[in-house]
């Protein structure tokens, strides 16, 4: 089995290499909606950064959800505030952009400002994209996750690994294999995770800290978004709704919905499941997993979304009701889901 490896020393792993050497002040940000994978490979790169004597902000268009707080060893998180950032955005001489692709992940308050410093831009991530909105763009599907990709960066330039580097670089791993679960926790995922283990950090500590601190309103918002679940196609796919109603019911947060859709894929006959989160301001986020047969990237990019084949996510306008006619028809289209249904 073969398992491609980015070329650190060619372009433009090699000019981003550069950039991190010769430069003072960065910016690190990841998506709306941040995940372990963002916060964690931001976590790492702060940190390498830090110990190089570099000025580092982490500035993202959300604030830090409160699990993920343990990340937040020195309050280094920060959600974006035109007033108190706009500064330290305005001095960056690099920006780094972590786990998305696209502009227009970073919400439209900060991708407003962004485009329109004069850092260099730098995109690291693992979605499959031809090219990013970056002026330097490191791009490697094959990745397990981003943060496995900024730790390979900085193992490629001889940087010393710390225990905090390797909690943040960790947590992105454990996250985006699903717990080591997924097709992507390949062997180099696995090699790079050993490597993070001999900093003496402890994987059951780091389990619990990411899946055993949940709020109990997370599994009532579950318990509802489960009994409301619907099934077509012969339970081949399943939709799973988080509306408004129930996240102010429960007095969850729609963070909370994250995993969700993993709970649904265990149903034996399952090909497909969508998850469809209602955000404030009549947009729907949706989740799309699959267990191989049923291409979820092509359904997400026909909603303007994107993702891997196996795993994609897309926003709509609208409530989980407007979502769920356009999930419909993009399956139909597909003909993942039959007329019948
Ligand atoms: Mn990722």
């Amino acid at each position: 089995m073969t398992i491609g490896l980015p070329l650190f020393d060619q372009s433009p792993w090699n000019n981003i290499a550069d950039a991190l050497r010769e430069k003072e002040h960065f910016v690190l940000c990841t998506h709306q909606n941040p995940d372990g994978d963002g916060l964690g490979a931001q976590l790492g790169l702060w940190e390498y950064l830090k110990n190089q004597g570099k000025s580092v902000s982490i500035i993202n268009p959300d604030p830090l959800p409160t699990r993920y707080e343990f990340l937040n060893t020195e309050k280094q998180f920060q959600g974006y505030d035109q007033g108190l950032h706009d500064k330290v955005l305005d001095a960056a001489e690099v920006a780094i952009f972590l786990d998305f692709s696209r502009w227009d992940r970073l919400g439209a308050p900060l991708e407003a400002k962004m485009r329109d410093i004069g850092a260099l831009t730098v995109c690291v991530d693992h979605h499959p994209v031809e090219d990013g909105p970056a002026t330097l763009n490191g791009l490697d599907e094959t990745a397990a996750a981003t943060g496995q990709l900024a730790y390979e960066l900085i193992r490629s330039m001889g940087g010393q690994l710390t225990p905090v580097m390797a909690t943040g670089f960790y947590t992105s791993i454990l996250t985006d294999t699903g717990s080591f679960r997924f097709s992507n926790s390949d062997s180099r995922a696995h090699r790079v995770t050993a490597e993070l283990l001999e900093t003496g950090i402890d994987p059951s500590v780091l389990y619990e800290k990411v899946y055993g601190e949940w709020e109990l309103s997370r599994l009532r918002l579950m318990s509802l978004s489960l009994a409301n679940m619907e099934s077509l196609d012969e339970e081949r796919v399943l939709l799973l709704p988080v509306t408004r109603q129930m996240i102010d019911e429960v007095g969850a947060h729609e963070t909370d919905a994250e995993g969700f859709v993993d709970v649904a894929r265990s149903v034996r006959t399952c090909e497909c499941v969508v998850l469809l989160v209602e955000r404030e301001g009549n947009q729907t986020k949706l989740s799309f997993r699959s267990k191989g047969r049923v291409n979820v990237q092509v359904i997400a990019e026909s909603l303007g979304g994107g993702g891997h084949l196996y795993a994609a996510g897309a926003t709509v306008s609208g409530n989980v009701q407007d979502a769920r006619e356009l999930v419909y028809h993009a399956l139909k289209e597909g003909r993942f889901v039959s007329e019948t249904s």
